[in-house]
């Protein structure tokens, strides 16, 4: 197993966290390397659910190290609700199953009042739909350089100093430009101050942890947040998040060298979802759309928005495969397709009449994106209980090598249901 990377390939809510969760089992550290507390990773285990945010979808395990990367942004508030949370339910967790780096970028309530108040200034068609977590306003920080680390509210004097800077200059936006209350540093410097002191004795040099644990011959298990669509460099610009979602993130975001990664698996839904704004080319507003959505159970794991439902996506597939270098699939819900028939896949899009078989740049083309469908037959019955690939029914058989076939590496892994156990392992 050694170093893998685990990324979504489409806009998100792939099933990450289940996989992450399985995983693990074979793994020894597991780290989150970009985004925050909007990711929400979700994990069925022995009937019993968590969603996480923050916290690596590892830290069921009592007996493995959950690491937090320099490129995720933290909201020290949530990251403490969750840590209480999981000691409510009996799962305490101590500095030594998890670290937060001390790099990692704080997310402060103007990153969140900032966030509301530009999405609330955006008309229709143009909001991005973000979760409301302050996640684009703490990355624009961390890159103008006026951001806040863990280690700098480590240090109080320093905090202070930063925090009333940021707060003059961000009042100033927040009043002016949008109509806003100003917020007040000296009761953000308390509540903070009692952040400080509960995450001092998680703070850390991940990069150093993460070299420690190769070294000795540990594996390590890279958790990504959204999804390769979602990315801000290769996404759909500019309706996706603020962070490097693609492999190459967990390389900036944890501290480790592009050559120390082993294997990257892309987790790709039997369909597609996206929630929030931005164009969606298999986007389904039907009755099929209504069954992927209703049989998918699809509500965003942090928002509880209801996502939007559509075919499988062929381009965005082969886009993930390329962006990723991914060395194999994970093929999630492939349960919900159950009683569709028959099941369409994209192959490619048409604008104007032109072929196109990568997402286009400009966002008004994608827009514009007309898919062009293959079929294949479906199947009634129920996967759940499945628990082989030859139970498979052979129309999903055909689906699987159809999805193996456009993105040209195999499918070391197929989902049938949320649960730990409902899962096949092929390779
Ligand atoms: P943000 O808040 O700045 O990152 O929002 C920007 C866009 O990124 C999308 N985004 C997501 N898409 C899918 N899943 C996410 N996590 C939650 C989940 C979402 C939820 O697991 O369901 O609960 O609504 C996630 N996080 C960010 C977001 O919708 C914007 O389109
Ligand atoms: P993540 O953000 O990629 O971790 O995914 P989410 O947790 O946001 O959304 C995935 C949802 O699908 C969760 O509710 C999971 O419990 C559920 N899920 C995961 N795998 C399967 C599967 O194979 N079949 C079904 N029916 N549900 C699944
Ligand atoms: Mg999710």
């Amino acid at each position: 197993m050694a170093t893998v990377v685990v990324v979504g390939t489409q806009w998100g809510d792939e099933g990450k966290g289940k996989v992450v969760d399985l995983l693990t089992r074979h793994a020894d550290v597991i780290v989150r390397f970009q985004g925050g507390n909007n990711a929400g990773h979700t994990l069925l285990v022995g009937g019993e659910k968590f969603i996480f945010h923050l916290i690596p979808s590892g830290i069921l395990y009592p007996d493995k190290l959950c690491l937090v990367g320099n490129g995720v942004v933290l909201d020290p508030a949530v990251l403490i609700g969750e840590l209480d949370e999981l000691a409510a339910r009996d799962r305490p967790v101590t500095p030594d199953r998890l670290r937060v780096s001390e790099n990692t970028h704080l997310i402060l309530p103007y990153h969140r009042a900032l966030d509301h108040a530009r999405e609330a200034a955006k008309s229709g068609g143009r909001k991005i739909g973000t979760t409301g977590r302050g996640i684009g306003p703490c990355y624009e920080d961390k890159i103008v350089r006026t951001g806040i680390k863990v280690a700098d509210l480590l240090d109080p004097d320093l905090f202070r100093e930063k925090l009333e800077e940021n707060v003059r200059e961000k009042n100033f936006l927040l009043t002016r430009r949008y109509g806003a209350e100003p917020l007040d540093a000296g009761a953000i410097y308390d509540e903070y101050m009692a952040y400080a002191e509960r995450l001092a004795p998680f703070a850390a040099n991940v990069s150093v942890l993460i070299d420690e644990a190769r070294r000795a011959g540990r594996h390590v298990l890279f958790e990504g947040a959204q999804g390769t669509q979602l990315d801000v460099d290769h996404g759909t610009y500019p309706y996706v998040t603020s962070s490097n979602t693609v492999a190459g993130g967990a390389c900036a975001g944890a501290g480790i060298g592009p050559s120390r990664v082993d294997y990257v698996l892309g987790i790709c839904k039997a369909y597609t979802t996206r929630v929030g704004g931005g164009p969606f080319p298999t986007e389904l507003e039907d009755a099929v759309g209504d069954h992927l959505q209703e049989r998918g159970a699809e509500f965003g794991a942090t928002t509880g928005r209801r996502r939007r439902c559509g075919w499988l996506d062929g381009v965005v597939l082969q886009d993930a495969v390329r962006l990723n270098g991914l060395d194999g699939l994970a093929v999630t819900k492939l349960d919900v397709l159950s009683g569709l028939d028959p099941l369409k896949l994209c192959r490619r899009y048409e604008v104007d009449g032109r072929p196109v078989t990568s997402m286009p740049a400009n966002i008004r083309q994608v827009e514009r994106l007309s898919p062009v469908y293959e079929e294949l037959s479906g199947w009634r019955e129920d996967l759940s209980g499945v628990a082989g690939l030859d139970d498979l029914p052979p129309a999903a058989r055909d689906y699987l090598r159809a999805m193996e076939e456009i993105a040209g590496v195999p499918v070391a892994l197929v989902s049938v249901g949320p649960g730990r156990d409902q899962t096949l392992l092929l390779r």
